[in-house]
């Protein structure tokens, strides 16, 4: 999975970055003053993993991972110097926006995060208007030449524009968000969102009421604070956190949302080689998510071995998970769960 940090210059992007992922990457000085991407894999921590680890004592651990993707500046639709191009390049792949508004004081400035948050939407849907806007003139130029092209993707486009035009985002529309024939254009306002306010020492969670859209969760994390606390280690972080009433690292936290904001679970393999942790949409069946591990896994899928991870661990390991009957076997159609400890049987 990739998340991309955005939100208007200045609004600490790289100090949440740093909170997120350990990095040290160096903050701007003045807002909008750095303007490379930084880029970092971050461990998705799983309490089950570690427990099955602790079973399997395998030779290696593997967890799924998170790409965080930390853009310098904002996002200008009428950006002159190329930069918008270089920003959607790094931007449309990734699965989910985190929003980052400013709840710190800078330069005298008390926060005004809901004008903050409403500008940087703005920028998402001007950038996204832009762009349809210009397939759909050129898309029109076609028609009149007699050309077809996909009436589908035209009635499509028609209806994103107005979405945009009255200063709505597309994530909002479920037919837009699910329409196969947008999925090439990635539109940076479809794309589903977190908002992270990102709050001064002076501040405390709930001590700004935002009025977000639908389906727009917020998380609210003392930026500077918890990129502190990632510099430290884990059992010297742990007392500080207590002390200022953290009850988790951000990391987790943010982690946790969007995989509930993007509807994740994951599912286990268990052996003496590695004990992995896999990541797959809530309702993939069991043949889809052996290709997360192989393609070939997919293709020759036999059955499905499935224990729960609760299960597994009561019993004590999945030989005796087995013998107590715990262990089925499933088909190709079988929904994966959340916990599932999973073993394939494929011919290849
Ligand atoms: N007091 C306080 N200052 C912060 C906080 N987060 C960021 N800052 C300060 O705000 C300034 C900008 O922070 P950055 O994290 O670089 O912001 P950015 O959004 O990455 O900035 P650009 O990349 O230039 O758009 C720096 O001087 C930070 O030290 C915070 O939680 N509290
Ligand atoms: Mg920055």
């Amino acid at each position: 999975m990739e998340l991309g940090i955005v939100g208007l210059p200045g609004s600490g992007k790289t100090t949440i970055f740093n909170a997120l992922t350990g990095s040290e990457a160096e903050v701007s000085s003045y807002a909008g003053g750095k303007k490379d991407p930084n880029i970092s894999l971050v461990k998705v921590p799983d309490p089950r993993l570690d427990r099955l680890s602790e079973i399997y004592e395998p030779k290696k651990t593997t967890h799924a991972t998170i790409k965080f993707i930390d853009l310098g500046g904002g996002i200008k639709a009428e950006d002159e110097r190329g930069g918008l191009d270089e920003i959607l390049r790094l931007l449309r792949p990734v699965d989910a926006l985190v929003h980052v508004v400013r709840a710190f004081d800078w330069a005298g400035q008390k926060p005004e995060p809901q004008r903050d948050f409403d500008e940087f939407e703005s920028e998402l849907i001007l950038t996204d208007q832009v762009i349809v806007e210009r397939r759909l003139e050129r898309m029109e130029k076609e028609l009149k030449k007699g050309k077809k092209g996909n009436p589908r993707e035209f009635e499509l486009l028609k209806k994103a524009f107005k979405i945009l035009d009255s200063g709505r985002a597309l994530r909002e529309d479920e037919e837009i968000r699910k329409a196969p024939e947008l999925k090439g254009y990635a539109f940076l306002s479809q794309k589903p969102c977190i908002v992270c306010l990102n709050l001064g020492e002076n501040y405390s969670p709930g001590d700004f009421s935002l009025k977000l859209p639908s389906g727009v969760p917020l998380v609210e994390i003392k930026g500077s604070l918890e990129m502190e606390l990632m510099q430290l280690e884990e059992d010297e972080a742990e007392p500080f956190r207590k002390d200022m009433g953290i009850e988790e690292p951000a990391t987790n936290l943010l982690i946790r949302e969007s995989y509930s904001l993007l509807g994740l679970i994951s599912f286990f393999t268990v052996g003496k080689d590695e004990v992995r942790a896999w990541t797959i949409k809530k309702g993939t069946r069991a043949q889809k998510a052996a290709g997360c591990i192989h393609s070939d896994i997919e293709h020759g899928f036999i059955r499905a071995e499935v224990v729960s991870f609760e299960d597994l661990v009561k019993e004590g390991d999945y030989h005796k998970a087995q013998k107590a009957g715990k262990v089925r076997l499933e088909g190709k159609d079988y929904i994966v769960q959340d916990g599932d400890v999973i073993n394939f049987r494929f011919n290849v």
